[in-house]
């Protein structure tokens, strides 16, 4: 297995509630190395560019405003098979089915304020880490 790294993002409904910290150490249990972290306020601009391959679904306006409305921690995430394990700590995109012990299970509101994201791949996580971090932030 191949050490890979991975963009993730703890979205406004986690911060709001002061989840970063819950969140974090549920990633590092899992092996999960917090390499890189900033928090920021994501801009609509950002928002639309980074979510550009949902802009034809329904969704895709409220998931702007829901980005852009508080706060946000952008993370790069390295391990072992970092992008599928991390896809399997976050749990299914609607918190319903979401499995026991999983981030969304615990802590989403719904399937819109899901609490995290996570590349769904590596090109995506190529293409997203090189978005908003700088080389020379990830340190690993
Ligand atoms: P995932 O984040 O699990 O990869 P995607 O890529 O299908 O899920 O969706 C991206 C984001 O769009 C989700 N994390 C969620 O915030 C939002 N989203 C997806 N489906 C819906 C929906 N039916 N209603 C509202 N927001 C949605």
């Amino acid at each position: 297995m191949a050490t890979e790294r991975t963009f993730s993002i703890i979205k406004p409904d986690a911060t709001e509630r002061n989840l970063t910290g819950k969140i974090n150490a549920v990633f590092e249990d899992a092996g999960l190395r917090i390499v890189g972290q900033r928090r920021i306020r994501m801009t609509r601009a950002q928002a639309e560019q980074f979510y550009g391959e949902h802009k034809e679904r329904p969704f895709f306006g409220e998931l702007v405003e829901f980005m852009t409305s508080a706060p946000v921690v952008i993370q790069v995430l390295e391990g072992e098979n970092a992008i599928l394990k991390h896809r399997e700590v976050m749990g299914a995109t609607n918190p319903a089915n979401a499995a026991e012990g999983t981030i969304r299970k615990l802590f989403a509101k719904s399937v819109g304020e899901n609490s995290v994201h996570g590349s769904d791949g590596p090109e995506a996580a190529m293409r997203e880490i090189a978005l908003f971090f700088k080389d020379e932030e990830i340190v690993g």
